[in-house]
Formats: structure tokens, C-alpha cells, sequence
């Protein structure tokens, strides 16, 4: 596959998608979504994908939405942009939040706009000690997208959610640490190493069951707890049933390490 504004590869289980407009630090174009979406409709598609790790090259991770493809001069007609979120990033943050594999982000440098929230929708965000997230959406006059008016005050609370919609301050990574709103902070140097270093592990643990862990605290941010309850039984139910359990339970019986195949 040829592209041009991501890099894609997979090596050892680990799908890794880097956003590659490292000048314009990231930011979406609809030719750099098109290429995400491929790259992650092979992620769905491949059985030998149980991880995907996504990143960005250069300084910044992903500063939203591309203003310069935006023709906002006077006398331009009015741009539909919730068009734009329906065709563009409601598919891309369902996709991550759906895929039924652990997703990484590893957030190299700034994060702004959807590029703030689209960490948001995966499951385990690292960021370098120097990347901050913001959310630049009001200082454009628009209202935070990508899920995150629904991600947003479920991570960190309401009162610390309005300030950063409302206001758009830079908040370091440390912060978002300290906040709730990511996993983990680490150095910059080593970021990268951590981030594959985490997503090869995973990438040899039960995934079909950790994709099983992943959909059921998913659910949780909305389902009473008598629904969670029965959906525990109904995900336990399929977890018992995947070859992965009985080796785990072999291997524990046998005092060996076990070796997981992703179902
Ligand atoms: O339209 C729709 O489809 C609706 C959906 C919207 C989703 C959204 O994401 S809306 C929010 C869009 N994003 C922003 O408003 C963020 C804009 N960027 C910034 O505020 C700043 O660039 C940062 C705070 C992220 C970083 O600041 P700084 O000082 O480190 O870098 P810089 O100098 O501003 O940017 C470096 C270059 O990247 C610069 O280009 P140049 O001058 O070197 O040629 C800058 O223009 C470019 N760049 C940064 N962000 C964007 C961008 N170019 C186009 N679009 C951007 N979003």
C-alpha cells in the first residue's frame, strides 16, 4: 500500500500507524483520513494484527482538522462542517473506540483540536514529558468533536472539563497524567520505546479476551449496573469458550508460560 501522509507497517502482531504532515503538525486533510481509514480497515481485517499502536511523526502528534483546507473568505459559502464529522471523524473515532483489539496512542507532541480527542478514543495513551493537549476548538468558535464533550468530563470531571473546553489552555502531559485524562507520561526519548515495548507485549497476551476487556468497561461509561452485570455473563461466556482460556489454564496447571493465539 502506498501512502503518503501516514506511515503503516506491522511487525510481530503490532499494527503501527504514524500521522505523516509533520509540517503542519499532523493535521488532518481528507486525504490524510482516507488513508486512515484504509490502513485500519487492514487492522480489522487482518487476523495477525492484535495491537495497533498510532503516533505522529515530527514535533507535534495531530492539530486537528487541516484550516487550510477551510475556505472561510468573505462571500465563501457557509461549509457544512457537521458533514465534515459525519463523513470523517465520527467514523474514525468509532472505528478506534470499536476495533476488537487493544489501540495504543502514543502522543509524541502537541495535541489540539480532534487531534486532542482522538487519543481519547483509544485505550491506552502514553505521551512524551513535553506533548500537551488542547482543546483549541473554542478559540475558533467551534464546540470539541471527536467524542470529547462525552470523553471529556467521564475522564477528568465535569469542573476541569468545561475549563479546558471553554477556555483551550495548554495542558502538559504531566497534568493529563495527574488528571486522569491519559495513562502515562514519559520522557521523550523514551517514548517510543515504551509505547512499542507495551504494544508487543500485549500483542502476545489473550487479545481476543483483552478485546472482550475492552467492550465491557466501554459499556460501562453508559450501562446501569444490572446491564453490566449481564453483559459480564454474556462476555465471560464467549471469553470461556476461546482457545486462549484453556491455555492460560493449562499452562497455569502445567507451570509453563502459555502461548496465546488471539482466540
Ligand atoms: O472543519 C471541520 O471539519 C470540523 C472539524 C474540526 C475539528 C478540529 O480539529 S477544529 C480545531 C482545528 N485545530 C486548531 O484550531 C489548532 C490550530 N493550531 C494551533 O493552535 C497551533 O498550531 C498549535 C497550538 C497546535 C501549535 O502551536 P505552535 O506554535 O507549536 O505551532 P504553529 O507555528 O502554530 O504551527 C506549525 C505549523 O503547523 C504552522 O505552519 P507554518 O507557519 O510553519 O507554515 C501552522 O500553520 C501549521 N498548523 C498547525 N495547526 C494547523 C496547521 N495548519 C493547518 N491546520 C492546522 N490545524
Amino acid at each position: 500500500m502506498n501512502f503518503e501522509h501516514i506511515l503503516f507497517s506491522i511487525e510481530a502482531g503490532v499494527a503501527l500507524l504514524s500521522l505523516n504532515r509533520p509540517d503542519q503538525l499532523n493535521s488532518f486533510n481528507a486525504q490524510m483520513h482516507g488513508e486512515v481509514r484504509q490502513a485500519l480497515k487492514v487492522v480489522q481485517e487482518s487476523p495477525d494484527v492484535r495491537v495497533l499502536l498510532l503516533t505522529g511523526e515530527g514535533r507535534g502528534f495531530c492539530a486537528g482538522q487541516d484550516l487550510s483546507d477551510r475556505n472561510v473568505a468573505p462571500g465563501s459559502a457557509v461549509p457544512d462542517l457537521g458533514q465534515s464529522i459525519e463523513t470523517f471523524y465520527n467514523p474514525l473515532i468509532r472505528q478506534l473506540r470499536d476495533l476488537p483489539l487493544p489501540v495504543i496512542c502514543a502522543v509524541n507532541g502537541v495535541a489540539a483540536g480532534a487531534g486532542a480527542n482522538i487519543p481519547l478514543a483509544c485505550d491506552l495513551v502514553l505521551a512524551a514529558r513535553s506533548a500537551s493537549f488542547i482543546q483549541a476548538f473554542c478559540k475558533i468558535g467551534l464546540i470539541p468533536d471527536s467524542g470529547g464533550t462525552w470523553t471529556l468530563p467521564r475522564l477528568v470531571g465535569m469542573a476541569r472539563a468545561k475549563a479546558l473546553a471553554l477556555l483551550g489552555n495548554r495542558l502538559s502531559a504531566e497534568q493529563a497524567e495527574q488528571w486522569g485524562l491519559i495513562y502515562r507520561c514519559v520522557d521523550d526519548t523514551e517514548l517510543r520505546h515504551e509505547a512499542l515495548t507495551l504494544a508487543r507485549h500485549l500483542a502476545t497476551q489473550p487479545t481476543y479476551g483483552l478485546a472482550l476487556i475492552k467492550r465491557s468497561l466501554n459499556a460501562s461509561l453508559s450501562n446501569t449496573f444490572d446491564q453490566q452485570l449481564e453483559l459480564e455473563r454474556d462476555l465471560q461466556r464467549l471469553a470461556g469458550r476461546s482457545e486462549d482460556y484453556r491455555e492460560g489454564v493449562a499452562a497455569f496447571m502445567e507451570k509453563r508460560s502459555p502461548s496465546f493465539k488471539g482466540r
